[in-house]
């Protein structure tokens, strides 16, 4: 029984790592690079969107696929922003799932202008476990964790720190207020993921928030890639 439930698991796995190529291949050919953006519900992806794209990424012209259940709430957050943003429920017709796979990416391909676009970024359902198992045709993954979570999340939640090329630690500014340790953090990622990059922003003062911007606009260009 248990070997038929891990079979079929492994099965939906490749099946959407196969459709992840697909993705691949359609952002390949536009030359765009995508951005798998990924933390608990909360930990403040949309605010850190919201302020990088405020000033823009460099000359990327940049483009954002919103993850929800339901609702277009923060893609209503970035309309003011000037970039084109297309919104993804995973309540309407994915049966509420908590996380974004590559089927669901594949479905709002239509509506997301890849011609305009150089750098896609995907802001995932907030969830702390699934999303780490469904690739979505990807570059690259920033997870995002909050000092309000506490500073052992990276050992109670590993697969989602260890599938990533950055970690954001985000909330900074309310380092005084909760008991988050940075060195205990460290030491539960370094334990999971050794030596993975990290960075330390608020959204809410603008710390770290220009590293960030720098590091996706030095992210490997799609359109110069080898095909
Ligand atoms: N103090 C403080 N609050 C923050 C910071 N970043 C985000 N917040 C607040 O945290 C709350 C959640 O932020 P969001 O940006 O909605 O988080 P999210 O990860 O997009 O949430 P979901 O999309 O629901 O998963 C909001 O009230 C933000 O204003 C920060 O750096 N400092
Ligand atoms: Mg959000």
């Amino acid at each position: 029984m248990h070997r038929v439930r891990v079979r079929v698991v492994e099965d939906a796995l490749d099946a959407n790592n196969t459709i992840a190529r697909a993705n691949r291949e359609d952002f390949d050919r536009h030359g765009v690079t995508v951005v798998n953006v990924m933390s608990a519900p909360g930990a403040g992806k949309t605010a850190i969107l919201e302020r990088i794209l405020r000033e823009g990424i460099g000359d990327r012209r940049v483009g954002v696929l919103e993850g929800d259940v339901q609702g277009s709430l923060d893609a209503d957050r970035l309309a003011h922003l000037h970039v084109p943003v297309t919104q993804l429920n995973t309540g309407s017709g994915f049966g509420g799932e908590c996380h974004l796979d590559a089927n669901m990416v594949r479905s709002a391909l239509p509506s997301i202008p890849l011609h305009d676009i150089d750098l896609l970024i995907v802001e995932n359902v907030g969830n702390l476990v699934c999303p780490a198992e469904f690739h979505i045709g990807e570059d690259a993954r920033i997870m995002v964790a909050s000092v309000a979570e506490g500073d052992d999340k990276p050992g109670k939640y590993p697969l989602m720190f260890r599938t990533c090329e950055l970690v954001v630690v985000n909330k900074t500014d309310l380092l005084e207020h909760v008991d988050f340790s940075m060195g205990r953090f460290d030491g539960y990622l370094d334990a999971v993921h050794p030596g993975v990059e990290r960075m330390r922003m608020s959204a809410r003062t603008g710390e770290g928030v220009d590293a960030l911007r720098d590091w996706l606009a030095h992210l490997p260009d799609r359109a110069a890639a080898p095909a």
